[in-house]
């Protein structure tokens, strides 16, 4: 027993997670993985990193130190399932089982109750940043038990990006918790990526400009406070050039977003804890949008606006954009930390909002340097309701809000979508009214189903007989 963490499932996320555990001091690393062959391959191919590899379950569990400590990294679903079951025979009580692939967080929930009913550890663990992420650093959103955490906490620390000096990876709160912030992230990132979409489409058909000379503002925003991954990368591909036509890469892509379902997840699951999540919704379901060609064929023919869009002052123009995309990513991000705090009071986790927004600043999709911003709006105000109301975030929406409010009308009166922009700007003027119409609502819902409602002048809950005499009288609440 030489080695103090071992890696089960060798496609490219386990085999470069392995590498990059090996390449950390300290560190011997065990591999596994169910065909024999991928194990050979990774061996051949990595002499350097000395791993110690198995070729059954038994071999696994014999050749690691106690308590024993594995990553898995399969496909998420039965796979996971299976290599549980598998682990748990060899393992003992004591040991630790994590699993690093996109597990939905309720599957987490279930295998830790299941696992450590065995006495064995089980540790629900997000990991972000695709294949060179696990190579070179991760961002590493962990669950489970704090007894796990121990052990797992100098290995996962050792092997995460790294921003501004801190490790990213935290324990983020027990059983699901890991997983559960991990899909928000993933949600965040549709809407990200969805309002940046929307802003490429908006200047290009606002200014005729072309996507290279769009990848240079992007460049440009990507030195200001939009920094971040996704911005720098949208650049690289509005510039990339198709080999085979000499188009535009962009040009020559099918129109059809795909999903691998965290976006769904993260939606569905807001809609279970009533958090409105609109600007994640829409980006989510605009990608269900444009994957339906055979409706899109035929929607063709139905009227747009007659004028053409004619940007008068470009510069402007693009400025406005960029202030749209800014206050609905503030949007975005609020509504998704919202998220993450109605599931730690539904699930019972304690999260420290401010460390997750740390933990994003290197190594995840949505790695950017206005998480720092999020971090010292938490680190000021530590159970503020609302990220967006922060003063720094306040201050931005008093620069954005006019330039964001154009933007909205000039994409209705072009006829150009913009589901995550105007659905953000929605939301930002829903969530700061004084008055909304869900008054009209509660009457309404109590004229055909009396499920009363309560009153601004008086405690209590009251009930209009409205196919009576029209009286009021006071009533059971029923919601
Ligand atoms: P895949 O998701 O393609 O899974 C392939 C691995 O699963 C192989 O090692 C395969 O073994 C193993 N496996 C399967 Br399939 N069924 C199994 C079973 N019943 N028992 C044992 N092993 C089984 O690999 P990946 O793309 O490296 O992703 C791994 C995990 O990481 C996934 O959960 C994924 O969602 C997550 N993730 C991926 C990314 C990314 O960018 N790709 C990012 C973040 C997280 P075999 O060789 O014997 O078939």
């Amino acid at each position: 027993a030489v080695a103090n963490i071992g890696v089960v499932g060798l496609a490219v996320m386990g085999s470069n997670l392995a590498r990059n555990l090996a390449s950390r001091e300290g560190n011997t690393v065990a591999i596994f993985n169910r065909t024999y062959e991928k194990t050979q391959g990774v061996l051949d191919a990595h002499p350097e990193a000395g791993f110690i590899p198995a070729a059954t379950y038994e071999e696994f569990a014999a050749s690691l130190s106690k308590p024993r400590t594995a990553i898995i990294m399969v496909k998420a679903g039965a796979g996971t399932d299976a290599v549980i079951d598998e682990l748990v025979k060899v393992f003992e009580p004591g040991d630790i089982i994590v699993d690093g692939g996109n597990a939905f967080f309720p599957d987490t929930i279930r295998r830790e109750k299941a696992v450590r009913s065995t006495g064995i550890n089980f540790v629900g663990a997000g990991i972000s940043g695709g294949e060179e992420g696990a190579l070179t650093g991760p961002s590493i959103m962990p669950g489970g038990s704090d007894e796990s955490w121990v052990t797992l906490g100098p290995i996962l620390r050792s092997i995460a990006a790294i921003a501004e000096g801190e490790p990213c990876v935290t324990h983020v709160g027990h059983d699901g918790a890991g997983h559960f912030v991990k899909m928000v992230h993933n949600g965040i990132e549709y809407a990200d990526m969805q309002l940046i979409a929307e802003a490429y489409d908006l200047i290009r058909r606002g200014t005729g400009k072309s996507p290279a000379e769009i990848a240079e503002i992007f460049a440009e925003w990507n030195r200001g406070e939009l920094e971040s991954y996704l911005i720098e990368i949208t650049a690289e591909v509005l510039r990339q050039v198709d080999a085979s036509t000499g188009k535009p890469l962009v040009d020559v892509i099918l129109d059809q977003a795909g999903a691998k379902g965290t976006g769904a997840w993260t939606v569905q699951t807001a809609l279970s804890l009533g958090v409105p999540v609109s600007g994640i919704a829409e980006a989510t379901f605009a990608r269900s949008l444009s994957s339906h060609p055979e409706q899109r064929a035929v929607a063709g023919s139905l009227p747009g606006p007659a004028e053409e869009f004619v940007v008068a002052d470009e510069a402007a123009f693009i400025e406005d954009v960029r202030l749209a995309l800014y206050a609905s990513k503030i949007v975005a991000y609020s509504q998704g930390f919202d998220e993450i705090r109605a599931g730690a009071a539904e699930y019972g986790w304690n999260i420290d909002l401010g460390a997750i927004s740390k933990i994003w600043r290197g190594g995840c999709i949505i790695r950017a340097q206005f998480l720092n911003r999020i971090a010292d709006a938490y680190a000021e105000t530590p159970d503020l309701p609302v990220l967006m109301t922060a003063p720094y975030f306040a201050e931005a929406f008093t620069r954005a809000q006019a330039a964001w409010r154009r933007v909205v009308v000039a994409a209705a009166q072009a006829g150009i979508p913009s589901p995550a922009f105007s659905s953000s700007l929605s939301y930002y003027d829903g969530i700061r009214a004084d008055r909304l119409p869900a008054a009209l609502v509660q009457g309404q819902r109590d004229f055909f189903g009396a499920h009363t409602y309560k009153r601004i002048d008086k405690p209590g809950t009251f009930h209009t007989q409205w196919s009576g005499d029209r009286t009021e009288i006071e009533a059971e609440d029923t919601h």
